[in-house]
């Protein structure tokens, strides 16, 4: 570990140009602050990640921002679903004070954002890729977004409010827009860059450079793959799982020419092809066209077909990533070439977790480890950067006062996280906080998660499932890190759960989460 040698007095001189700001002029004080680049991915698992985990692909771009900067091993999201948990980024505060409490609502763009105040501080702001939050951006001087969830190939974006269609694969074109902004921005400022990433969103399209990656992998099934959610109700009643809802042309691109595979979502995925040009159709199908042949023939049933969806579902997931590292490679030489890694922080997370096969299941939403985890990396700029693993809990409504931090702007009273630099000192604060709070809105909806809000501490889960059911369940992540076993109503563990649970009510009472439970409900959905 190497924490902060030189962060101190990056920082010092940032603050130090704000507050000397009245006595130079705004070109020499903006000129020394540091830019940021937030990359962030849709849906990435810190399960496909080396430098978290190193059991099924290597990321060694990903793992470069790691390997010079700060991997926040304990870092989670406060909602685990796209826009809310990208108005949770923006604003600093939980779902139920920004308002965005799932996807279908509309984002209140007029709100307090990090990217506006970094405006107001002299920084030039920019965001590509995905955006997702249905209003249109402010805060940025210049964007460029994929409209809804975009798409893979050949996607839609909406620049400054004209859309129009792009040649191209949707993670190299959001890394080709982000260098041109780079080339064209003003030098004399500093400047703030959101590069967000569509993949590894469903329905997991590789690149046509990526078809054959992972063919021969033999990934091994997840323990938990065919869990039966014993003492879990709310997790027997999804509709996530891998075996049961998992599309076999949708998801698993067995769209064979005969049309013999008749599925519901079919129709859906010709559209996804539909959109390729003819060049990147012959590759495709002459990857895919022998795949589909193969699982005609083989006409599998019960397990086997359990194990083939599986194995078909993780060399897509994985493949979609290795654009996403390769265009991060790009980035960061990009800034490298340009001498502006000296003075760029880099971070990268994603707007949460994913299942990769635990519980049976891919999606998220559940605050189960898989997806309420979201990777997090801050390279901090510098020669010998600050480098090292932080275990301390962290959220997502912690980078917006962090990037303010790093910026020298002061961070508002009202943001409810916590700047993250001071963990990046070597003397941490030790008061740091000892649990997160987490509440999850989008039901009845699409995967059927059930309404949630819960806290987790260092060692407990504990979690109430609510609306059309009353659930708990809690979890001693120490002893039962997979999360299988609900201790609810297991005598050993009563006196734990009652001052978990005051502490649970304490957090809520804290983050003003006092809205009572079917008020979401009541208001009109968009
Ligand atoms: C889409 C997906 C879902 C996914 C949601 C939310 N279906 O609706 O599987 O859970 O997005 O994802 S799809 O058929 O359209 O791919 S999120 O990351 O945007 O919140
Ligand atoms: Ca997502």
């Amino acid at each position: 570990m190497n924490l902060r040698k030189n962060l101190l007095p990056l920082i010092t001189l940032s603050l130090a140009l704000s507050i000397a700001s009245s006595c130079t002029t705004p070109k020499q004080e903006v000129r020394e602050r540091l830019n940021i680049v937030f990359i962030m991915t849709d849906d990435h698992a810190v399960q496909a990640l080396s430098c978290y985990d190193g059991r099924y692909n290597r990321t060694p771009n990903l793992d470069r921002i790691a390997g010079e900067g700060i991997l926040f091993a304990r870092s989670f999201v406060s909602n685990s679903i796209c826009a809310p948990s990208r108005a949770v980024m923006l604003t600093g505060k939980h779902s139920h004070l920004n308002g965005q409490v799932n996807n279908m609502r509309t984002f209140d763009g007029a709100q307090q954002t990090f990217p506006k105040l970094l405006q107001e501080a002299g920084y030039q702001t920019a965001l590509i890729g995905k955006w997702h939050l249905r209003s249109d951006p402010t805060g940025f001087d210049y964007w460029n977004i994929l409209p809804g969830q975009g798409q893979y190939y050949n996607p839609d974006f909406i620049e400054m409010g004209e859309q129009s269609r792009k040649e191209g694969y949707a993670t190299t074109l959001t890394t080709d827009f982000a260098l041109e902004w780079l080339n064209v921005r003003d030098v004399e400022k500093p400047f703030c860059l959101l590069v967000h990433h569509k993949a590894p969103h469903r329905t997991w399209m590789p690149d046509t450079t990526h078809l054959d990656m992972f063919e021969d992998e033999d990934f091994p099934l997840p323990d938990t793959y065919f869990d039966n959610y014993e003492g879990r109700q709310a997790a027997a009643e999804q509709k996530m799982s891998i075996i049961e809802d998992m599309d076999v042309v949708y998801d698993l691109k067995m769209l064979d020419k005969e049309e013999e595979i008749q599925t519901m979502y079919r129709k859906y995925f010709e559209g996804q092809v539909g959109r390729m040009n003819p060049k990147q159709r012959e590759v495709w199908d002459a990857e895919y066209v022998p795949r589909i042949e193969t699982f005609k023939k083989a006409e599998l049933e019960g397990k086997e077909l359990a194990e083939w969806k599986y194995r078909r579902y993780m060399t897509d997931y994985l493949r979609t990533i290795a654009s996403v590292d390769d265009n991060v490679g790009r980035l960061m030489d990009y800034l490298e070439e340009s001498d502006l890694l000296e003075n760029t922080v880099i971070i990268y997370t994603s707007d949460q977790g994913f299942y990769l096969g635990e519980h049976g299941w891919f999606d998220k939403r559940f605050m189960y480890e898989e997806s309420f985890r979201t990777p997090l990396m801050i390279r901090l700029p510098g020669e010998d950067g600050v480098t090292g693993k932080l275990s301390q809990l962290v959220q997502n409504i912690d980078l917006a006062p962090t990037m303010l931090d790093l910026a020298g702007v002061e961070v508002p009273e009202d943001m409810q996280g916590v700047s993250l630099v001071p963990l990046m000192m070597s003397d941490p604060p030790s008061d740091w906080r000892k649990a997160l709070y987490y509440h999850y809105y989008e039901y009845p909806n699409e995967h059927m998660v059930k309404r949630h809000y819960g806290i987790r501490t260092g060692r407990y889960k504990l979690i109430h499932f609510y609306y059309d059911i009353d659930t708990w369940e809690f979890f001693d992540l120490e002893k039962d890190p997979q999360e299988m076993r609900n201790l609810i109503g297991d005598p050993d563990y009563e006196a734990v759960i009652d001052s978990v649970k005051q502490e649970l009510y304490g957090l809520k009472e804290y983050y003003r989460d006092t809205i009572p439970d079917d008020y979401f409900l009541k208001e009109p959905q968009q």
